[in-house]
């Protein structure tokens, strides 16, 4: 806080807390009760599943259960101690021994990790036996180990690398449980699936079930660079590097480790896909030694991104094209040198001739000429180059209506498809352009028939949100997983295509940009590590639904209390829908600002410049023609089943219209509506629903911890204000450009509002925003620079009553200005604009809302906004409205 306020702040603290007849409500200043009554049903559960045989009744039970605080450090690996008797009581057949049949660092991982879980959850501390004992235990070990100790146990011969089996067997006249797996990390996988049973309170009665992952790849990619920022992340610093070297306290990396193997992700690239060189320099290597040893317990391979002119820039040589013999040289040197230090290193990730890094095509060469310099070097070390398909050109002509960015990848990547070497996965984004809220899958992914391929999933919420906003991603991801691309005229579904399946490809798999951080809930929101959780358990297997995701989750994050696990796995489900319909519906893109943060609103920046992810709005219509008849071709870059879905109006889903068609805002959706009404109700609906999430979640008050129910209510109720933000800005700018009225009155037209430029105001003056849509009316106010308090007044002509306040304000992240608001001379609230959202000036970024409760208000009560400005935010803000009030909202 600027020392010029403190003294006056605290001065208005203490001067609120000795007031009591006017109550102004903080959004996430809810109380909630520390001990509460729950009810817990459990389930009947059945399987009939080939090696899942159970079934068990439990009964219903209430029980008091305390609410601890919590942070979101643990995730989902939390072992909440299962309180109540009659349910640990399941869990007593439980043996109270433990034997690893072997001595590896992954195995005696696991068996700690066992032991850890065993004792959160059920209380109890299993011995750590190093030979039979004469008694039941839970047996670890790989097949190899179980067939010299105990030969008379049948393995499953299906089972591959990180499968596992969880077996009830009898040894030695012993009941005992054993956990198996052709290689190590495999039985730490099932370790962590028999623990995640456990505290879903699931039987283990007969347990005989036998899991396999759908693909040997199950990566993320974590975009940190050196000096500890990191590319789109969202959640604080890095956790691998500072100040340009690997950290020196590197626990969370190790815990980070934990979490990733606990889904079955077994490979982490921990820098930024803009590579830094420096990571290649020789003194390097012992530092990324030491991440790959915190990782190493926990099978998660390490890799690294490299940037192709690294031989020159790091090696000193005069070139960096891949066929000069010396470049190749250099590389098989280096590659044997991070060998020597880290033996099982997995090898790397390049990003070249893309948004300006350098690559190939500097020397007339090709990306698989790249590629396969790298991978030779790593061959003889069973490491992999992942290249990125995310190679085009972004100073495109934007006059062009042939040009198109979709087609890059498909047009570069799959003439060379055969040319790569079979350790070279090429690692495709989920849709042809970039993360959008909803894209087609990428025809790339379709489009390599001799080339190992990865798809890409962004786990950050770059485009969808920033962590701020609730979206949970598996809903997305399954329809790009599901979609069949139906590639020699045969049924061949993305996810089934990116396993290596479809075409007998021995790699493939998933790729997740991450981008956890510092923060001690990894990803900011303490919802969305649901998404990490969901690409882990995608990768592990595809067919799982959303709901079943969201629903597990729920559990091992929020325990089982059935009303919790039904809002919450509600509240995920319907968040990519709500987001979508605030933001860019019928796949024209995210609409927002593409030119700086990828945040808020910014309909137009995409219209006019080199980057290509135009929607091509005017005022007679909208959409990208990408058809073959009559656009840029693109749609011809898929297989003819899907093409054919997508090559006329009418048959594309209203989803993805504007993606592929430039249709008149007056064109009819399947739905009966036109695009611009769509467009406004969907707005209209989306912010609604937004408002509804929290809702929802103020109905879980009493049943999560305060910590975790605060930390949510806060972002659940900035999302709604900012969803209203999304719905003015784009109904507006459609509304200006294409002069069509909203047939519901309500674009453009706000009964309940009091623009700010429109009150009376001492000191403050009004300001253009920019884009003007960003701002109600275009206008805000800000204190002129001398000032060092601003007051804007308006009067209250509405009936007695009960009434809501929201204040509009723009919340920088170069000052902290302080707001206080006044009815009549009562002071009713006050707060500092002391968010970091990603803006320096008013905007859509910038605009945040001040929601306060619970006022009765009189025809002829004054209104004073009283701003204090700081730095360089001279407290702006941009209307007032007032609602009823619904105390139950
Ligand atoms: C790491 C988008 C993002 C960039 C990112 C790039 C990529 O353009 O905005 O931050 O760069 O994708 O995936 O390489």
């Amino acid at each position: 806080m600027a020392t010029r306020y403190r003294g006056l702040y605290s001065k208005m603290r203490a001067k609120k807390a000795a007031r009591g007849t006017w109550q102004a409500h903080a959004p996430s200043g809810t109380s909630h009760l520390g001990l509460h009554k729950r009810a817990l049903f459990i389930l009947l559960w059945g399987h009939a599943m080939k090696y899942f045989y159970l079934s068990f009744c439990l009964g219903l039970l209430t029980l008091p259960v305390s609410v601890a605080a919590e942070d979101g450090h643990d995730a989902w690996l939390r072992y909440a101690s299962i309180d109540a008797a009659s349910m640990r009581a399941h869990y007593d057949m439980l043996p109270a021994t433990t034997l690893a049949l072997g001595d590896s660092p992954t195995l005696k991982t696991t068996q700690a990790e066992l032991i850890r879980g065993v004792r959160g959850m059920l209380g109890r501390t299993l011995r750590a036996d190093a030979n039979f004992p004469h008694e039941g235990a839970i047996v670890l070990g790989t097949f190899g180990d179980v067939k010299t100790t105990l030969p008379a146990i049948n393995l499953p011969t299906s089972l591959r690398e990180d499968g596992f089996l969880l077996k009830t067997v009898v040894v030695k006249g012993f009941p005992c449980l054993l956990i198996t797996a052709p290689n190590d990390r495999g039985v730490l996988y099932g370790v962590f699936a028999l623990l995640s049973k456990i505290a879903r309170h699931q039987s283990l009665t007969g347990l005989d079930e036998a899991q396999q992952p759908s693909a040997p790849i199950r990566w993320v990619n974590e975009w940190d660079n050196l000096n500890g920022s990191i590319e789109r992340g969202y959640a604080g610093g890095s956790i691998f590097f500072e100040n340009g070297s690997v950290r020196a306290d590197l626990t969370r990396a190790g815990d980070y480790a934990r979490i990733l193997a606990s889904v079955g992700i077994n490979g982490c690239t921990i820098n930024n896909v803009n590579a830094d060189p420096r990571v290649l320099e020789d003194s390097f290597l012992p530092q990324l030694a030491r991440v790959a040893k915190v990782f190493r317990p926990w099978g998660v391979t390490l890799s690294i991104s490299v940037d192709m002119s690294s031989p020159k820039v790091v090696g000193g040589l005069d070139t960096f094209d891949p066929l000069d013999p010396h470049v190749a040289e250099w590389w098989q040197k280096k590659v044997d040198a991070i060998y020597k230090q880290i033996p099982d290193f997995g090898g790397v990730v390049v990003k070249a001739d893309s948004e300006g890094r350098l690559g190939p095509s500097t020397y007339g060469r090709t990306p698989a000429d790249a590629a396969n310099v790298i991978a030779r070097a790593l061959k003889p070390h069973g490491g992999v180059v992942f290249y990125r398909a995310f190679v085009y050109n972004h100073h495109l002509d934007w006059r062009d209506p042939k040009n198109d960015r979709a087609r890059a990848a498909y047009d570069i990547f799959h003439p060379l498809d055969g040319k790569f070497d079979e350790n070279v996965i090429i690692q495709i984004k989920y849709g042809p352009i970039d993360f959008q809220v909803r894209e087609p899958a990428s025809p790339l992914l379709a489009g390599l028939h001799s080339t190992n391929e990865a798809i890409e999933l962004q786990i950050t919420q770059e485009y969808l949100g920033q962590q701020r906003h609730l979206c949970f991603l598996p809903s997305l991801w399954k329809e790009v997983l599901d979609f069949d691309m139906h590639a020699d005229g045969r049924s061949t579904p993305v996810k089934e295509l990116v396993a290596g399946r479809s075409w007998h490809r021995p790699l493939g798999g998933f790729v997740g940009v991450a981008d956890v951080g510092m923060d001690a809930n990894w990803l900011g929101h303490p919802l969305a590590m649901a998404n990490l959780y969901g690409f882990g358990r995608l990768a592990w297997d595809p067919n799982l639904s959303a709901g079943a995701i969201a629903e597990e989750w729920t559990r091992l994050t929020f325990g089982n209390d059935p009303v919790v696990v039904r809002t919450i796995t509600a509240m995920q489900l319907t968040s990519w829908h709500i987001y979508e319909s605030y933001t860019g519906p019928l796949g024209a893109g995210t609409l927002t600002n593409i030119l700086g943060s990828h945040y808020g609103p910014g309909i137009e920046s995409s219209e006019r410049n080199g980057w290509g992810q135009w929607h091509r709005a005017d005022h007679e219509g909208i959409g990208m023609d990408r058809s073959v008849a009559t656009g840029t071709g693109y749609v011809g870059q898929y297989p003819p089943a899907a093409a054919k879905l997508y090559e006329s109006t009418k048959a594309t889903p209203d989803a993805l219209l504007l993606f592929f068609h430039h249709v008149p805002y007056t064109y009819v959706l399947h739905s009966g509506k036109t695009v611009i009404q769509h467009i406004y109700d969907s707005h209209y609906e989306g912010a609604d629903r937004a408002q509804e999430l929290v809702r929802q979640w103020k109905s879980l008050d009493g049943h999560v911890d305060e910590e975790r129910y605060a930390a949510v209510l806060a972002r659940l109720n900035y999302q709604a204000g900012h969803a209203i933000v999304w719905r003015d800005a784009v109904c507006t700018w459609f509304f200006r450009l294409s002069g069509i009225a909203d047939a519901h009155g309500r674009v453009d037209h706000y009964p309940d509002r009091i623009e700010a430029e429109g009150m009376q105001l001492q000191g403050y003056s009004p300001v253009e925003v920019t884009p003007s849509e960003t701002a109600s009316g275009g206008k805000a106010i800000e204190c002129a620079a001398q000032e060092q308090s601003c007051e804007a007044t308006f009067r209250f002509d509405r009936p007695a009553g009960w009434y809501e306040l929201d204040v509009e304000y723009f919340d920088q992240n170069n000052g902290e200005s302080k707001f206080r608001v006044l009815v009549g001379n009562q002071e009713v609230d006050e707060w500092v604009a002391s968010d970091h959202l990603p803006a320096t000036k008013l905007n859509g970024d910038s605009s945040a809302r001040r929601r306060i409760t619970g006022l009765a208000l009189r025809p002829g009560d004054e209104i004073h906004i009283q701003g204090f400005p700081d730095g360089e935010e001279h407290a702006p803000l941009d209307y007032v409205e007032i609602h009823t009030w619904q105390r139950d909202q």
